[in-house]
């Protein structure tokens, strides 16, 4: 390897010393594969997948709770489920599709394709990124452990109502865990989230390549940075309200107990701050994947650029001021909601903008009828169906009559199935043979998305009915002259349907990881970055830094070949004569740190059925140890972050365009 040192190198240098120098104790790891590569990964790719396969795997338990929802209200006076374990079903139906399912499953997609799209090798902060899907993952686990736990899963709700939060409201064993496994759950995923979206932000600011201005940025990245934004900005105020309602759990303060002074509503601001704002972290990737697909399947430009980025962000700014549309019944007075209603109605322009923008796109364009393409087409229908029933209760006087019943639940499973689902299930179809080299094969894509289609209507149509025929959310069960029965009946045997097509999605998906066909590079004639290099991507992604010209990148390089073949050459030697391509090394505590945040946050919440448990189990009374736990975690936490700082850059070269190809990596 060439020792010489190139000038303008980055920053830590000197790390570059010979290896004798380096066998610190905690020397970075270099495994390129097995299963500490993936322990210790810092590639975008890999984290990317990772958040891929846990999201879709929550997709399935939120599916599968979904189903079992569905079937006790098949019926009425159904005692298929207690109560109790209703409630459980759909506050974990509702997180997990949220929280574990949409949101981690959008972050795959700004892991694995936004730096591939903005010509970046790597997120600005590669062990931090591995540490936010480790956080995540911590998070999921103390979720979901009320599956085994004696005191249950969460029962509260998503939005964790006051005072149903509160320990007077608890079941008596042990203090309850499961409420508090919700509020720390949540807590935890929100760092996750939190960290993500900085790392996001400052890829997206400073990493583009050279000539990729703003106002070149692929939509799905702009979408990927308003996404960042809205997180930042809204997270705060949900984690304040979880410091708040753990304070009323655990140390006796008041906020939000009436008894003591506090007030119940105080939480629905603090949630719905948040909420709000959520509901388009949920939205805008979505948005950003289809205003992808439909210039690449149209065989057009995005008609309108620059008006489809700009109502994003106006989306996200007026997104913050509507929250209050969910508490029009609690009592606001006048003023206060006819201001929500109107700014909440406002959100229908730039909303309706950029789906005239989408048809502005697809007007005589060359529609290549793909499996990506329809579910993308099923998007922009649904969408706009689910955005017009949330016109409908931006009116204040038609709300009241809708809060709270079925109404609701068909327009927000419109605009997060029909919207954020079918966005992604359509790009994980666009970008599979970028991701895994191979494609899905069209009759079973388009089979399954026919199904989807049909099962999801079939489901969630009726559900207006029923909301305007008074039907209650949250009810687990009704009586049989209510006039409810057939609606509900036709609802549970779509959600089966539904249930069909999402199991044919995934087998086919998994047949096509193994056995399906192999595609080469740029199989649908693509306009962005990330088309521009082999599949599955080498962990370098780009051979040689590439040069943006104009806002669809790759399609102006196929038509001006020359002109770049020439360029590269040049900027390889560049890239070469900077000592060539530089990539971080994996690193071990990323996992450690988020390993010692699971423990902690798990004994924290659980530290008196711990006691509990173990006095049972040792037949003696034990106090203090599931803190103790909770304190060993925070050791854990502060001590992987310590190390982490401390072990160095690390790092190796690569010379992907030396005559001895992609092997001659050298590490320091
Ligand atoms: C034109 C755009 C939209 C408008 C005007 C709108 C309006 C509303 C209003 C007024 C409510 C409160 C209804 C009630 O609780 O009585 C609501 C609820 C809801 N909306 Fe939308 N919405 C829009 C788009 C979206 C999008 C894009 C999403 C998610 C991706 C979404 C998800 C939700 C959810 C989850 C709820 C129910 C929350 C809960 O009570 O648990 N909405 N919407
Ligand atoms: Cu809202």
């Amino acid at each position: 390897m060439d020792q010489s040192i190139p000038k303008n190198d980055f920053i830590g240098h000197e790390e570059h010393a010979p290896a004798a120098k380096r066998s610190f104790l905690f020397a970075r790891p270099d495994h390129k594969t097995g299963i500490v590569s993936w322990l210790t990964t810092v590639d975008h790719k890999r984290i990317g997948f990772l958040y891929g396969i846990t999201s879709l795997f929550f997709f399935l338990v939120g599916g599968a709770e979904a189903l079992l929802i569905r079937t006790q209200l098949a019926f009425p006076n159904s005692t298929f489920l207690t109560a109790q374990t209703y409630n459980e079903m759909f506050t974990m139906h509702a997180t997990t599709m949220i929280f574990l399912a949409v949101m981690p499953l959008s972050a795959a997609f700004f892991n694995y394709i936004m730096p591939l799209q903005i010509g970046a090798r790597d997120v600005a902060f590669p062990r931090l990124n591995g540490f936010a899907y480790w956080v995540f993952l911590a998070g999921a686990i103390i979720l979901n452990v009320g599956f085994i736990a004696k005191s249950g899963l969460p029962d509260v709700g998503w939005f964790g109502y006051a005072p149903m939060t509160a320990k007077a409201f608890s079941s008596e064993f042990v203090g309850d865990m499961s409420t508090d496994l919700w509020v720390m759950g949540l807590q935890v995923l929100g760092v996750s989230s939190i960290i993500g979206s900085l790392n996001f932000l400052v890829t997206i600011i400073n990493m583009r390549a050279p000539g990729l201005t703003m106002m070149r940025l692929p939509v799905f990245t702009w979408m990927t940075l308003f996404t960042a934004f809205l997180i930042i900005l809204s997270f705060p105020a949900i984690t304040i309200a979880l410091v708040e309602v753990m304070m009323d759990r655990n140390f006796g303060t008041h906020f939000f107990e009436v008894s003591g002074g506090g007030l119940p509503i105080l939480w629905q601001h603090l949630f719905w701050v948040f909420g709000h704002p959520e509901v388009y972290i949920l939205i805008l990737p979505a948005m950003g994947v289809i205003s992808e697909i439909l210039p690449c399947f149209a065989r057009k430009p995005l008609f309108g650029y620059p008006i489809v980025v700009f109502s994003g962000a106006v989306i996200g700014f007026l997104g913050f001021g509507v929250w209050s549309h969910h508490m029009f019944t609690t009592g606001m007075g006048t003023v206060a909601t006819a201001a929500f209603a109107l700014a909440t109605m406002a959100i229908a322009v730039p909303t309706g903008v950029k789906i005239f923008n989408w048809i502005g796109t697809l007007w005589k364009g060359h529609l290549m009828m793909r499996t990506p393409m329809m579910f993308a087409l099923g998007f922009v229908w649904m969408f706009m169906f689910g955005g017009f029933s949330g016109i409908m209760h931006s009116a204040a006087p038609a709300d009241a009559q809708q809060q709270d019943s079925y109404f609701v639940v068909a327009h927000f499973h419109y605009v997060l199935i029909g919207g954020s689902i079918f966005a992604l299930l359509a790009g994980i179809h666009y970008w599979f043979p970028l991701m895994f080299g191979r494609k899905v094969s069209e009759f079973w894509g388009k089979l399954s998305f026919w199904v989807i289609f049909a099962g999801f209507n079939i489901t969630f149509f009726p559900m207006h009915f029923l909301g305007l025929n008074g039907m209650p959310r949250r009810t687990f069960t009704y009586d049989g002259n209510m006039g409810w029965n057939s609606g509900n009946l036709i609802a549970t045997i779509g959600a089966f349907i539904l249930g069909i097509g999402i199991a044919v999605y995934f087998v086919v998906m998994v047949y096509t990881y193994f056995k399906g066909q192999k595609v080469g590079r740029d199989p649908w004639d693509a306009r962005t970055l990330e088309w521009s290099i082999p599949n599955p991507p080498p962990a370098h992604n780009f051979d040689v830094t590439p040069k943006v010209h104009a806002r669809d990148a790759f399609w102006y390089e196929k038509n001006n070949k020359a002109e770049v073949e020439a360029e590269k050459a040049k900027q390889a030697a560049d890239d070469e004569a900077h000592g060539g391509i530089h990539m971080p090394s994996n690193s071990w505590f990323p996992i450690i740190t988020a390993a010692g945040f699971l423990i902690g946050a798990l004994f924290f919440a659980g530290h008196n059925t711990f006691d509990h448990t173990m006095s049972d189990l040792l037949g003696k009374d034990i106090h203090g140890w599931g803190v103790m736990g909770a304190i060993i975690g925070g050791v854990i936490m502060f001590f992987g972050a310590w190390m982490w700082s401390v072990e160095g850059p690390g790092g190796y070269h690569l010379h992907p365009t030396k005559a001895d190809g992609d092997d001659a990596a050298s590490s320091h």
